[in-house]
């Protein structure tokens, strides 16, 4: 076998040590480093069952009174991130699980999140002083600095989907958090100026809101199914909604960009591929995805991810189904680096 390390030196070699000496690198030797030829995402398309969760989630339940922890949550780490908790680039997904009568306190941070209603009836999380009832399809936003705590008022225990935007502002270094006031008023507020905003397409020309997000934080879970049974499929052959901020026309906040697809028996959808992330959350039905040339059969309340750049097309088995998509795609459109493709 040659030893490749004995070769000639290449002749720049002595050039590079003393460049890498005063702390400068020569950009010829590195440069698909420095500019890499396309993306290339760390983690592989990953499944998260219901079915294996859910024992860990009723453990979790029993095994951990929320009255000295901030949120009972559990959270999805792919391997691929080297023990971080992180689903796929950009994102974490998680469910929440409270108890009956469970208050999480009220807290504020940087990282946007959302929510989205999976057995949740009866459940509530406050944002800003507005309730947002967490029915099942119910989506509910906490923006960036917006108080936001949760309450289980139901008999029953409850549990919901949750996606945060924190790995964008972590690794920006700009994360805050602040925890709430204990003051027991909170817990029995009502909608509030949500119903400002409550009514598509009516608004009052006047209201007052913060142009960072959208001012609208609760998006019924009802009214985003008789849309999509109304909507025509797309290119890609799936229904796909969008939740928009309803003053931009944009994505419900800067860092997290959530849509729910509809997908029709026998007829998968045309492969696509994007530079933005996805965790997808099955809220209706079963059937397989094939990303990044593996194939993933999911049914309800499942997660799986769709890494940036890979090759994605779903298809629904015995029946339609809805996925519930959370993405970043906004941060990319945003920085003017969203690419997008359709097979
Ligand atoms: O519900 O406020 O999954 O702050 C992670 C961080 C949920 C929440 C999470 C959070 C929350
Ligand atoms: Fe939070």
């Amino acid at each position: 076998m040659p030893d490749t390390n004995s070769g000639p030196e290449r002749p720049d070699a002595d050039l590079i040590r003393a460049l890498e000496e005063s702390n400068v690198h020569p950009l010829w030797d590195r440069y698909a480093k420095v500019i890499p030829v396309r993306p290339s995402a760390p983690d592989t398309p990953m499944l998260w069952r219901w079915r294996d969760i859910e024992p860990l989630a009723a453990r979790a339940a029993t095994e951990v009174p929320l009255d000295d922890k901030e949120r009972r949550a559990l959270i999805m780490a792919h391997p691929a991130f080297g023990g971080d908790t992180v689903a796929t680039s950009n994102l974490i997904g998680a469910f929440t699980i409270l108890e009956p009568g469970d208050r999480a306190p009220m807290h504020r941070h940087t990282a946007p999140a959302i929510r989205f209603g999976v057995d949740s009836d009866g459940a509530a999380t406050i944002v800003n002083g507005r309730r947002c009832n967490m029915g099942k399809g119910d989506l509910v936003l906490t923006p960036p600095m917006c108080w936001h705590g949760h309450i289980n008022g139901s008999g029953k225990p409850t549990v919901w989907f949750d996606a945060l935007g924190s790995l964008i502002s972590n690794h920006l270094d700009a994360s805050f958090f602040e925890p709430g006031a204990e003051n027991p008023e909170i817990w029995s507020v009502d909608e509030g100026d949500e119903l400002l905003w409550a009514a598509a397409g009516m608004v009052d020309p006047a209201a007052a809101f913060e142009p960072a997000h959208s001012p609208k934080f609760h998006y019924p879970g009802d009214q985003a199914r008789r849309l999509l049974a109304a909507m025509a499929p797309g290119p890609d052959g799936a229904r796909t909604m969008r939740y928009v901020d309803p003053v931009t026309g944009g994505s419900v906040m800067h860092m997290l960009d959530c849509y729910m697809t509809r997908l029709d028996t026998d007829a998968p959808t045309r492969p696509r591929r994007a530079t933005y992330n996805a965790v997808c959350l099955v809220t209706e039905g079963r059937g397989r995805s094939d990303i990044g040339g593996q194939t993933i059969e999911w049914s309800e309340r499942d997660i799986f991810t769709i890494p940036h750049w890979e090759w994605a097309r779903h298809e629904a088995i015995g029946g339609d189904a809805d996925i519930f998509i959370v993405t970043d795609r906004v941060v990319y459109e945003r920085l003017g680096i969203l690419r997008e493709e359709m097979e």
